[in-house]
């Protein structure tokens, strides 16, 4: 009967210090769904839903909070920038340029909704925002979703 109190405790303790982890990790992300708008700043997918199957052509459309849509020619502007599409890659850290490639899609025009084209398989899909010099806004701009083209 001395034992049992004490293995509860413990339990218990160990189960608060596991909830904390978890909440944290949450706290860390720009936002948990990534077709649904952020409550304050941030980017996401309006089309296609996270999980989709889609064709080898399929459209794309992107969502902006907290910050402006505009042409890379306007040049670098505080609050301003262009979508881009990083194909099979996480966000990249603020600050840093995104490459031209087939990997780094670039709507330098100022698009918020595309056409992309891609081969059959899955992809994981992450919506890059950039400031006009195609500098990263980092992970709190960025929205990742997997997809399947068939
Ligand atoms: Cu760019």
């Amino acid at each position: 009967m001395q034992t049992l109190p004490l293995f509860t405790k413990r339990s218990a303790l160990y189960l608060l210090a596991s909830c904390t982890v978890v909440l944290s990790g949450c706290a860390g992300m720009s936002h948990s769904n990534p077709n649904q708008p952020p409550s304050d700043k941030g980017v996401w997918w309006l089309e296609p839903q996270n999980g989709a199957t889609v064709g080898q052509s399929f459209k794309a459309k992107f969502g902006v909070k907290g910050m402006g849509v505009e042409p890379a020619t306007a040049g670098q502007n505080a609050g301003k920038g262009h979508h881009h599409v990083l194909v099979n890659q996480m966000s990249k850290p603020a600050g840093e340029i995104i490459p031209f490639d087939d990997k780094h899609i670039h709507f330098g025009a100022g698009q918020t909704e595309v056409d992309l084209k891609l081969p059959p398989g899955q992809y994981k899909l992450t919506m890059q925002f950039a400031d006009g010099f195609h500098l990263s806004y980092g992970k709190d701009m960025a929205a990742t979703i997997e997809v399947t083209v068939k």
